[in-house]
């Protein structure tokens, strides 16, 4: 459980999906991290802030340079802290030392006086991807991953780009509300019961990233539509807060260039969707 500081405050984002392919994202982050690095803050990294990632024997511009952004962060005193996702899974501790970094169990919790905040990737909740559970299931297996790493880099990066065709294929053959978070799953997150079986402990909300559904759900309305529209409050049973992906290279009209969640010890929060 981390616990955030009183005078300070926890900054969460997620999804930035960044590669050589966006700059302009990659830049955003960079001048966004250091906005909020300071002594007492916490940064939160939920998770998919790179593309792909194929181990930690990179040498790749994009990288580097996250790298040094989250450790300038450190060294103005903010704690950072980095949970896998879907894409970046293979992230280690040698990457996490370059970086100055935590890396993180999913889930994890965050306590406030407002009550206890599961934070996730939000990949886990998705239940009803039944396809997606058994590929994350595989590649989350140690021996998998072992033999993947001894691979040449060049066979790795092949191999994650087949595999990132076979996702794309699969994301236009299914439907959204399938790819969303199952409701029973959530559900029983608030009890404490994870979709792996085992017992992680009962929170009040929950904050995920993964979907691109950006939204603060209550629970008098837990279904509502994704709204990525800047929001703020104060923490309270039943929420889920979803953040937004970012993407400031190819923007469209509909949905947000990025954004991110702040969220203080006693509990309020802003949801900051930039545009
Ligand atoms: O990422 P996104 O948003 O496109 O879709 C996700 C789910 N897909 C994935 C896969 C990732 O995109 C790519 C991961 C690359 C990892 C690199 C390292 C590889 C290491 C391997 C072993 C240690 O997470 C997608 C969900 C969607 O979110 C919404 O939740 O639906 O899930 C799928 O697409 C499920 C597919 O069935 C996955 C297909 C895997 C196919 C594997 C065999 C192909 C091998 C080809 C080899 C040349
Ligand atoms: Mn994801």
């Amino acid at each position: 459980m981390i616990e955030i500081p009183a005078q300070g405050a926890a900054h969460f984002a997620s999804d930035l999906h960044l590669s050589e392919h966006t700059p302009k994202t990659l830049e955003a982050f960079e001048h966004w991290i250091a906005s909020v690095a300071q002594p007492q803050s916490l940064v939160f990294l939920l998770g998919d802030v790179f593309e792909v990632w194929c181990g930690d024997d990179h040498d790749d511009e994009v990288p580097h340079r996250v790298a040094r952004a989250t450790r300038a962060a450190r060294q103005a005193g903010a704690r950072v802290f980095f949970m896998h996702g879907n894409r970046d899974f293979l992230i280690g501790e040698r990457f996490a030392g370059d970086g100055d970094f935590e890396l993180l169990p999913d889930p994890e919790f965050v306590q406030t006086q407002g009550g206890i905040v599961l934070i996730t990737h939000g990949d886990q909740l998705c239940t009803d991807d039944k396809a997606y559970q058994q590929f994350r299931q595989l590649s989350r297996d140690e021996t998998w991953q072992a033999d993947f790493l001894a691979k040449p880099r060049s066979q790795r990066l092949a191999i994650a780009q087949g595999i990132r065709t076979e996702s794309k294929t699969h994301k236009s053959n299914t439907a959204m509300a399938i790819m969303d978070v199952n409701a029973q799953a959530v559900k029983q997150a608030y009890a404490g019961r994870w979709p792996d079986g085992y017992f992680v402990g009962k929170c009040h909300t929950i904050l995920h990233g993964h979907t691109h559904r950006c939204a603060v759900h209550t629970a008098e309305s837990p279904l509502a539509a994704p709204k990525a529209i800047s929001q703020e409050g104060t923490i309270r049973d039943g929420m889920r807060i979803v953040l937004p992906d970012w993407n400031y290279d190819t923007p469209n009209q509909q949905s947000a260039k990025g954004g991110y969640l702040t969220l203080k010890h006693s509990g309020e929060f802003q949801l900051t969707v930039f545009r």
